[in-house]
């Protein structure tokens, strides 16, 4: 028998890269890149084109399992769902729909967020309804509200071969984005396009760069006012053009003054010609764009981190024209559909907020129900939610698609108040993971090619994945799940829906009119097609490669913030105690809490176990040496790693790549979220990731 192709999009990053796999004889035997797929041209990572093993791997969650005297027992879907829904009534009826909270990952699709925000925001009534988005790309969405009035990444990827400057900030293209980084590489050796890398270590990334900015870590907020300041100082903002479309220069300005290169160099580390050196590439670009990521967002300071690198692309007017702008890559496959759907607890359906009352009362009445059952409050945030599980607040949590045992800071505290929940439902594809093995409930899930639905990538394209094999056993499409608890739990008249596409179509007519506009959208267009880019209002409209291109912002006056934010060290301290800042990040053969690419032989093989990387000159100091084991401690706990040297780091900062729990065969306590801060940027909420303080010793 031969192989049949099916176009399909990437379920790892939000790059959204096209891909054909096959299929032979029910199992999907290759991946690989679509040929002429506007993204990666038939380019891929190592990532997708591993993952056949991961459909079969023998850990496929195939039944719902309840727990019994401590044990997980499979049982039938109806016995499954009736006991959840029964549950969930109960503590609705004596807690209030505040006490449930439901907590989801990034790579569900866009019909699935719709669903759940229906049931819990309408029918349930109540905002607690998060996605792992809070941990990733929170920051990104609240930078572009605040500088350009709405979450609406404007430029394009087409913009890469047009740019004649790259600014990669916090972003290590080389390990998490591959392909994009393929593109970047290309068009420098192309175009001879000038790169500056923002990051505090040397990252594969900054191996491409003509300026490193090594900055300490957490000090971008200043970096970017010591740039801002000398292109003030040097002529390079045309101050009549930049009020014409953009708010703030006066405050800006008087803010800046007071970062000159000699303050900027003695807060950030960067020698003063390097700033210098920066800021007028930045100035005699043709067209800037900027990259940046969790360098950025794993942050105290991350929205104001999005928001000054903002200001440096509108002091310059590198925006809303070929070439030039931010580039926002998204985490996870669907990000941008999640965020789009308003799968955050402050979010509602179509770019809207629970705030505003105009929002609320749109979404009502399209859904039919009187505006007061939207509750006005924002709910509360995934961090906010494992608080009120140890304080009784949060009685039950559903957990769909994301692995928050492992993912969320200070794992201790978080499994603790997962075991506080009177009901914790998982709904996972594989078993154990770090949260099914806590499990009350488990859903077993299809995944990727076994459910059909659309993802939207980092540059606003919609596209259809579709189910090409049968999930294993008795597991079923997330969204079928949720409509059957829906209605299990009273809600039948609300959710009646048999299949993705039916949601689909209600979902897309409560974003008419706005930046997320997908009414030209169907599946039928979508089908072995190139989705095309949102907005996409009507069925002959070919899609928006970029947005503002007029330069009129969705802000009252019509122009973009320019934000004069001030700096604040990071929020987990650094004493006698505890000397080295840690930094944790990514590895090219892990994908997060690793619970698909951990089941790859092949991507396994490359990325083992965890480790600790330590500049040799500390590692003198502690008298540690190459491949010995080292006792890491923070504030919050302590465990150990064998000692990698490398002096890509600056001395004082350590690094641990974070993808590795317990579930899996590297055994306990390898998960660097054990000892990592629970600081939260106050505006996004996302956590600090990027900066704990830590103390090193040698095990002997
Ligand atoms: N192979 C692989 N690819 C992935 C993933 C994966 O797990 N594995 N995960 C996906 C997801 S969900 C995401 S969100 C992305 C994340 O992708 P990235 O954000 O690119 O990856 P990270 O390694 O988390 O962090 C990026 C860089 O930020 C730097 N950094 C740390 N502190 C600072 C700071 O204060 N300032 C600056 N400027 N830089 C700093 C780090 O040194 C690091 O090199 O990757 C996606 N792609
Ligand atoms: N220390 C530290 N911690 C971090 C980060 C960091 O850089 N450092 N990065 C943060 C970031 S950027 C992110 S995005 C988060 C990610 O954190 P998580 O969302 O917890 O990570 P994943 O491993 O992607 O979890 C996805 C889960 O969904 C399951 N799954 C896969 N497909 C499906 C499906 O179709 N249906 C269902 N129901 N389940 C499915 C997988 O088996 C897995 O358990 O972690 C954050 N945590
Ligand atoms: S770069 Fe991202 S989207 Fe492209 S193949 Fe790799 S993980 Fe998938
Ligand atoms: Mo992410």
């Amino acid at each position: 028998m031969s192989i049949q192709w099916h176009k399909s999009t990437c379920p790892y990053c939000g790059f959204g890269c096209g891909l054909m796999v096959g299929v032979e004889q029910g199992k999907v035997v290759k991946v690989k890149g679509m040929e002429d797929h506007p993204t990666n041209k038939g380019k891929t990572c190592i990532l997708p084109a591993n993952y056949p093993p991961i459909f079969t791997d023998k850990d496929r969650l195939k039944h719902p399992m309840l727990r019994r005297d401590g044990k997980l027992v499979p049982v039938e879907w109806d016995e499954a769902i009736s006991h959840v829904a029964s549950v969930l009534r109960q503590i609705i009826a004596e807690h209030g729909p505040g006490a449930v909270a439901f907590y989801g990952g990034a790579i569900n699709l866009t019909e699935e967020y719709y669903l759940m925000n229906k049931l819990m925001k309408a029918a349930i009534g109540t905002n607690n309804m998060e996605c792992s988005t809070r941990l990733c790309m929170a920051s990104t969405a609240v930078g572009f509200v605040s500088t350009l009035g709405a979450d609406a990444p404007p430029a394009c990827y087409a913009d890469i071969e047009k740019a004649d400057l790259f600014l990669i900030a916090g972003n290590n293209m080389a390990v998490s984005v591959p392909v994009l980084f393929q593109r970047v590489r290309a068009s420098k050796e192309k175009n001879n396009v000038k790169v500056i890398v923002i990051d505090p270590r040397r990252s594969a990334t900054a191996d491409i760069a003509d300026i490193h900015l090594q900055l300490k870590p957490g000090t971008d907020v200043p970096l970017n006012h010591t740039l801002a300041h000398i292109l003030l100082k040097e002529g390079f903002v045309n101050e009549d053009r930049v009020e014409h479309y953009a708010s703030g220069l006066r405050d800006l300005k008087a803010l800046v003054e007071k970062y000159p290169p000699s303050r900027g160099a003695q807060i950030t580390g960067c020698p003063e010609n390097q700033l210098i050196e920066a800021a007028r590439a930045i100035g005699s670009a043709k067209a800037m764009l900027t990259f940046w990521f969790q360098g950025y967002n794993h942050s105290s300071q991350a929205v104001y981190k999005n928001n000054t690198l903002h200001n440096l692309s509108l002091l310059t007017e590198n925006f809303c024209r070929p070439g030039a702008g931010p580039l926002s890559i998204t985490g996870e496959a669907n990000a941008m559909g999640n965020r789009w759907v308003g799968s955050l607890a402050h979010l509602l359906p179509g770019m809207r907020m629970v705030a505003n009352s105009q929002h609320r009362k749109e979404v009502a009445d399209f859904w039919k129900i009187p505006a007061d059952n939207i509750s006005q409050a924002p709910g509360r945030s995934i961090m906010d939610s494992i608080k009120g599980l140890h304080t009784g607040d949060i009685r039950a949590l559903w957990v769909m698609t994301t692995n928050p045992a492992a993912s969320i800071p200070n794992t201790r505290w978080v499994t603790e108040a997962l075991g506080k929940a009177e009901l914790l439902i998982v709904q996972d594809i594989f078993h154990p993971t770090e949260t099914t093995l806590l499990g009350d409930v488990i859903f077993p899930a299809a995944q990727w090619c076994e459910k059909t639905g659309t993802f939207i990538s980092a540059e606003r394209r919609i596209e259809l994945v579709q189910a090409v094999i049968d999930p294993p056993g008795e597991a079923k499409p997330d969204y079928e799940i949720i409509w059957l608890m829906a209605r299990a739990m009273g809600f039948e008249k609300e959710f009646p829906y048999t299949s993705p596409e039916e949601v689909f179509e209600e979902f897309k007519k409560i974003t008419k009119g706005r930046l997320c506009d997908m009414n030209g959208v169907t599946y039928e267009r979508l089908r072995g097609n190139i989705g095309p880019q949102l907005p996409c209002p009507d069925a002959d409209h070919p899609g928006t490669p970029r947005l503002f291109t007029d330069w009129r912002f969705p802000r009252p006056d019509g122009r973009a913030a320019l934000l004069p934010r001030d700096y604040k060290a990071p929020g987990d301290t650094l004493d006698e105690q505890y000397p080295f800042a840690l930094i944790t990040g990514r590895l090219a053969g892990q994908f997060n809490t690793r619970t698909r690419t951990g089941r790859s032989p092949q991507l396994n093989k490359m990325a083992p176990d965890a480790f600790i990387e330590i500049h040799p000159e500390d590692a003198l100091k502690l008298n540690i040496s190459e491949g010995q084991e080292a006792e890491i401690s923070s504030r919050r706990g302590s465990f150990r790693l064998p000692v990698r040297l490398t002096d890509r780091l600056l001395t004082g900062t350590v690094f641990i790549p974070w993808h590795y729990g317990s579930a899996l065969w590297v055994g306990e306590g390898k998960s660097v979220n054990l000892i990592t801060s629970t600081v939260c940027d106050i505006h996004s909420k996302q956590p600090e990731y990027k900066f704990s303080a830590v103390q090193i010793r040698p095990v002997s």
